[in-house]
């Protein structure tokens, strides 16, 4: 194992590297940004380089310096995280070619999975099912025109060095197809300095459903179940769940052998992710592939058991995986949602300020991954996301339950956060019975925030449940009369419980 691992990153993912570094008793060297000087990632850690100012590209994007700060402490590896460099083959090549070891795939493996249309080709040769469309770039209108007349409209226009989102245009007729085309070979070339476009026949309102893999460098390739990750707004998650309800025990074994076979193609090694689309048919089909730890990764963590930043950690030291496919079976249910610097009330405008308080869940099946604490200050040259809630419970209905309740626990003065979106969505009737794919929270955004209390309103609220809360205390100092039993309780209403705690703080 190494002695000693650089983490290229911050905020929850460093501190995550950071414990996981701390429990294999490897001594963990941090890097930070000026504005980052007192982040709870750079004191964790047994020693912090600084890469330099507050933007991520004079720091957290500074490979040379990030592999010189290696170099320079005698890290013998580096962990990348997600975000930054961690799908930049570049920086992968230069890591090896430093002497270091990279802790996550092959430098060929993100190359290949880094083109969406070699991902596509990779995957039809191992049987893996894709979307139908194109595996090159399209030349002209004509050529995209007798793909669609082929496939049928609506179709999508994508760029082949996208991915995540970015570059995508629906089309929904032949009359749209050349000027939709030119805008997106334009935007692509802007985008990624790459104009190539390939076409995919549209899926209407799928599910998005990912497929954990873990692959040693002894020719072991295990997947570990799926995440369910349909909330979303813009393309940025906001719940991620594990199991998913829509996949049945034989779609599981289908899906998770999909995902392996695509991994062995490109030559994986180390964890990854191969996201599908999943159809009201059942029928799945491969996007991409993601070569890197993910946000997302808790829910797969606490329904099979098995640290996957360690796992991480030790492939990459030369372990073998010890695991065979049939063990890996999801327990219980897992749920995360992504605690954002965003106010829902305000279109998710990312908000600024300083942590002026900080309350943290606990309890049975509560974990929290968090880069944030009091005094914390929240700027807009990172990711807005603070921190990940995550809970496990028996059964889906007592993990929403626990989140709920969780959320309930939870309070962060000082900025606006998701918070009360999560806890609207899990009162949600859709959310709890699992009817949802990925356009069901841009279609439901209005009526989910719709009737919130006006902040006067909140503060009357919570005083007079501050006074109430006091005389229930005072009656029964004095008394165990039975009058006592029948003062009301506030335990059965939602915002009177959180109006109380706040009140009483
Ligand atoms: C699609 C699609 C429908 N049909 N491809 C968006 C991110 C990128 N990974 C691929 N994406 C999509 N590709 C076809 N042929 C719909 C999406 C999509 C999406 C996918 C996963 C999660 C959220 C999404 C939100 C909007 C669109």
């Amino acid at each position: 194992m190494f002695r000693k691992v650089l983490i290229a990153n911050r905020g929850e993912i460093a501190l995550r590297v950071v414990r996981a570094c701390h429990e294999l008793g490897i001594e963990a060297v941090a890097v930070y940004s000026e504005a980052d000087a007192r982040a709870p990632h750079v004191r964790e850690a047994d020693e912090a380089i600084l890469l330099g100012p507050a933007p991520s590209s004079e720091s957290y994007l500074k490979g040379d310096a990030i592999i010189a700060a290696a170099l320079r402490t005698g890290a013998e590896a580096i962990h990348p995280g997600y975000g930054f460099l961690s799908e930049r083959e570049w920086f992968a090549r230069a890591v090896r070619d430093a002497g270091l070891v990279w802790i996550g795939p092959p430098a060929e493996a993100i190359a290949a999975m880094g083109s969406k249309t070699a991902a596509r080709t990779l995957a039809i040769q191992a049987g893996t099912p894709v979307v139908p469309g194109t595996t090159t770039a399209l030349r002209d209108a004509d050529e995209a025109a007798e793909v669609a007349e082929r496939f049928g409209y609506p179709v999508l226009l994508k760029a082949a060095a996208g991915g995540g989102g970015k570059g995508m245009r629906v089309v929904h007729e032949r009359g749209e197809l050349a000027a939709s085309l030119q805008a997106a070979q334009r935007e692509a070339k802007n985008a990624f300095g790459d104009d190539a476009v390939y076409v995919e026949k549209y899926i209407l309102g799928p599910r998005h459903v990912e497929i954990q893999v873990l692959g040693d460098q002894h020719g072991t390739m295990l997947h570990l179940g799926e995440r369910e990750c349909s909330i979303q707004r813009r393309h940025q998650k906001m719940i991620e769940e594990a199991p998913s309800v829509a996949v049945t025990p034989e779609l599981r074994a289908r899906m998770g052998a999909a995902a392996v076979a695509a991994a062995r193609a490109a030559g994986y090694t180390n964890a990854g992710t191969c996201e599908f689309l999943l159809d009201a048919k059942g029928e799945f089909y491969f996007l991409e592939m993601n070569t890197r730890i993910q946000v997302e990764h808790p829910v797969t963590e606490l329904v099979t058991g098995v640290d996957l930043v360690q796992w991480q950690l030790r492939i990459a030291a030369g372990e073998k995986l010890p695991f065979a496919q049939d063990e890996l079976v999801p327990r219980g249910w897992a749920i995360e949602c992504r605690i954002t610097s965003e106010d829902p009330a305000n279109g998710f405008l990312p908000s600024t300020g300083r942590v002026r308080y900080l309350h943290l869940p606990s309890g049975p099946g509560v974990r929290w991954d968090g880069g944030i604490e009091t005094g914390s200050e929240i700027t807009l040259f990172y990711d807005p996301m603070l921190a990940k809630l995550i809970v496990h419970a028996p059964t889906r209905e007592l993990a929403i339950e626990r989140m709920h309740r969780a959320l309930l626990e939870l309070t962060i003065d000082g900025v606006d956060t998701s918070r009360d979106f999560h806890l609207r969505m899990m009162e949600n009737d859709d959310f709890r019975r699992g009817e949802f794919g990925i356009q069901w929270l841009e279609a439901h955004l209005d009526e989910l925030l719709r009737a919130r209390p006006d902040r006067e309103s909140v503060i009357r609220a919570a005083i007079s449940a501050a006074l109430m809360a006091e005389r229930d205390r005072s009656v029964r100092r004095v008394s165990t009369s039975p009058a006592v039993a029948s003062v009301p309780a506030s335990s059965n209403s939602t915002w009177l419980r959180v109006a109380r705690r706040d009140a009483l703080r």
